[in-house]
């Protein structure tokens, strides 16, 4: 019988004893992306994109993400000693909601949902249940975007750190890179640019090295963190290793977008152009969707203001343009001249509101003036020639002298372009002719009364002819140029007016409506004497040969009685003027018959 040679089956043993104990226990593996990683278990919000992007949590607050290999990884070798282990992963922080928290970590646990965790400063990893345990067996490199203060602390709210056991770093350093020249360069976690990060433990050596970099730099070779400290007493014989990560009442998206890790040598870089890119602002969530519209509301409102302020800006210059004074030489030399920007206040802009009545020189309107708070009447005269502007306000200005208790006092001028302003003292009680047609005031206006303001006006007149330094002649006398001051004293408008008209039509000197002989509203009530001689001094100032008219101190002395006037005086008439007696005899020709004496 043939036998089997001895040493088959002890090879067949020794074989099957080294498959067991070989160094097959390594773990090596390379996600350049998660889509075809179905090792990796999440847990709470972690999820993978529809790219291939792990997602830890998003930008809800306290949340917590979990990630881990699903199959635990050989960390301790001869049941004593930890094992090396490389590892190179590429995060992304995403801040939407303003600052972010709280940050994310790679771990290495005894379990894949670290059970009882707590999320914002805890990252997910433990609570303050076990926070410092020494059975918790936990070892974590954190990335650090909330400075905590208790019941542990943090250096800062940018940082990394080594955490064994406890969130509580063995050593933390704010998040930086050294450059090949040695020149530490810092690194912002929440710049939302993908950052790579390098971590290599030596099990024999026992150092701990961590290293960052934002893409696409290459590994820079001086690390972060180098830090001496043994895992032997951390790690069990097989843990899981992963990522954790956590928002509190700050909120960030962390992303991890590739990770390769080896317990047998350095970790296989990362190909950076295969990784895949998390989604920006495109999975805005309704809480961004809100600040974005908040944004735009904002923009808004800010654009909205900043062009009322311009047009704001561009109307007070137009004001101040069209308010502004445009002087010619001349017009500073004559005296009582208005700034035009008192007069357009005082007016109120030449409001309509404000206008106390039009006639054939223009529009009158009230006025208060700022500086004295006297009210004015101020006439707007648009002047359709502006030759004999000058020589008028030059004889303005020196009406602006006279003073008489049966003149409206001119109180000044002013020039605008094509309009001249003219300021007189304001008349309480309006213009005669309101008297004279409305019916309700006619009544108030006794014989006496209107005698007395024919009286008036031919003393008005006479300081126009004879008493002041020239003869300035009205030309213009009619009810509406005959204005009552608050006593019921009539005083005369409009004089001096008549030289600015000889430039242009005078649109309206009428000769206003034929009035009976005598008011019947009169009722009779009226003595015959002063009547007729009012008649009679009526013809005599209406009679077609200029000389042939009394002079206007003839005139009062007749009306005040110092003359008489005998019913046997001759009128000189033409044929065409007696033809039309019965309007001669009206007032209002009367008056315009005084206005015409000194013609000649
Ligand atoms: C993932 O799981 C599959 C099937 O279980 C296995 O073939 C593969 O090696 C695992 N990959 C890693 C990296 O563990
Ligand atoms: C974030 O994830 C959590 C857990 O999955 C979920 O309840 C929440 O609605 C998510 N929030 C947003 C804004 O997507
Ligand atoms: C994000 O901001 C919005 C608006 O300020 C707020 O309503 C929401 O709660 C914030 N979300 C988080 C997770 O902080
Ligand atoms: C494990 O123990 C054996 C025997 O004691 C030793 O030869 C070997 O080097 C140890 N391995 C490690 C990784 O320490
Ligand atoms: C540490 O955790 C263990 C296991 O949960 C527990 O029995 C022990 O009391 C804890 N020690 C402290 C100091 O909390
Ligand atoms: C850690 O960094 C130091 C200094 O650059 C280096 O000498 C050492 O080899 C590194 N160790 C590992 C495990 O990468
Ligand atoms: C971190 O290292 C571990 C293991 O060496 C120690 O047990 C801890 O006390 C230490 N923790 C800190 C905060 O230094």
């Amino acid at each position: 019988m043939p036998t089997l040679p001895a040493p088959l089956p002890r090879l067949l043993l020794l074989l099957l004893l080294l498959s067991i104990y070989s160094p097959t226990l390594a773990t090596e593996f390379l996600f350049n992306g998660f889509k075809e990683a179905a090792n990796l278990s999440l847990d709470a919000s972690a999820l993978i994109t529809s790219n291939g992007v792990l997602q830890l949590t998003n930008d809800s607050k306290r949340q917590i993400g979990h990630a881990f290999l699903s199959s635990p990884v050989h960390m301790l070798h001869n049941r004593s000693v930890a094992a090396s282990f490389s590892t190179a992963f590429v995060f992304d922080i995403v801040t939407v909601n303003g600052s972010g928290g709280d940050g994310l970590a790679f771990v290495v646990a005894t379990s894949k949902t670290l059970p009882g965790a707590q999320n914002g400063q805890f990252l997910g990893l433990l609570s303050t249940q076990n926070n410092g345990n020494i059975s918790n067996h936990l070892f974590a490199i954190e990335f650090d975007t909330v400075k905590a203060i208790g019941p542990f602390t943090d250096i800062d709210e940018n940082h990394v750190g080594v955490d064994v056991n406890s969130l509580e770093s063995n050593v933390s350093k704010s998040a930086a890179y050294y450059a090949d020249g040695g020149k530490k360069v810092s690194v912002d976690l929440l710049s939302a640019q993908p950052i790579q990060a390098w971590i290599d433990y030596n099990g024999v050596t026992s150092i701990l090295n961590v290293t960052i970099a934002p893409l696409p730099l290459p590994r820079p070779r001086r690390p972060l963190i180098s830090h001496a400290i043994d895992l032997s007493p951390i790690f069990k014989e097989y843990m899981y290793v992963g990522f954790s990560a956590a928002t509190g009442k700050l909120t960030s998206y962390h992303y991890i977008m590739g990770w390769s890790f080896s317990t047998d040598g350095v970790a296989s870089s990362l190909d950076l152009s295969q990784l895949p890119l998390p989604p920006r602002q495109k999975e805005a969530s309704p809480a961004s969707k809100a600040s974005i519209l908040k944004t735009a509301v904002l923009s808004s409102i800010v654009t909205l203001l900043f062009i009322v302020l311009v047009i704001s800006i561009f109307m007070y210059l137009r004001k101040q343009a069209k308010l502004s004074e445009n002087l010619e030489d001349w017009e500073s030399y004559y005296p009582h001249r208005f700034p035009y920007k008192e007069l357009y206040k005082a007016t109120k802009g030449f409001q309509d509101t404000e206008l106390l009545g039009s006639g054939g020189f223009g529009q009158v309107y009230r006025g208060t003036l700022r500086r004295t708070g006297e009210v004015v009447a101020v006439k707007k005269i648009s002047s359709n020639s502006r030759q004999g502007v000058r020589e008028f306000i030059a004889e303005i200005s020196s009406l602006g002298r006279m003073r008489h208790r049966n003149l409206v006092q001119l109180q000044g001028w002013c020039k605008r372009n094509e309009d001249l302003l003219l300021v007189y003292d304001f008349m309480p009680n309006g213009s005669l002719d309101a008297f004279l047609y409305d019916h309700d005031k006619s009544q108030q206006l006794s014989w006496n009364h209107r005698f007395k303001i024919l009286k008036d006006i031919a003393f008005g007149l006479l300081y126009l002819h004879e008493e002041w330094e020239q003869v300035v002649v009205h030309r213009d006398i009619k009810s509406n140029n005959v204005l009552l001051d608050a006593d019921m004293n009539a005083r005369l408008g409009d004089f001096g007016l008549a030289r600015l008209h000889e430039h242009g039509e005078n649109p309206h000197t009428t000769h206003d409506k034929l009035l009976e002989v005598v008011d019947p509203r009169l009722g009779g009530l009226y003595p015959e004497q002063e009547i007729k001689l009012v008649l009679r001094l009526g013809l005599l100032c209406s009679q077609s040969i200029p000389e042939a008219r009394p002079t206007m101190s003839q005139v009062t002395r007749y009306l005040d009685g110092t003359d008489g006037l005998t019913d046997d005086v001759a009128f000189v008439f033409s044929e065409a003027d007696s033809m039309d007696l019965a309007s001669r005899l009206s007032i209002t020709s009367s008056w315009s018959g005084m206005g015409s004496r000194s013609l000649h």
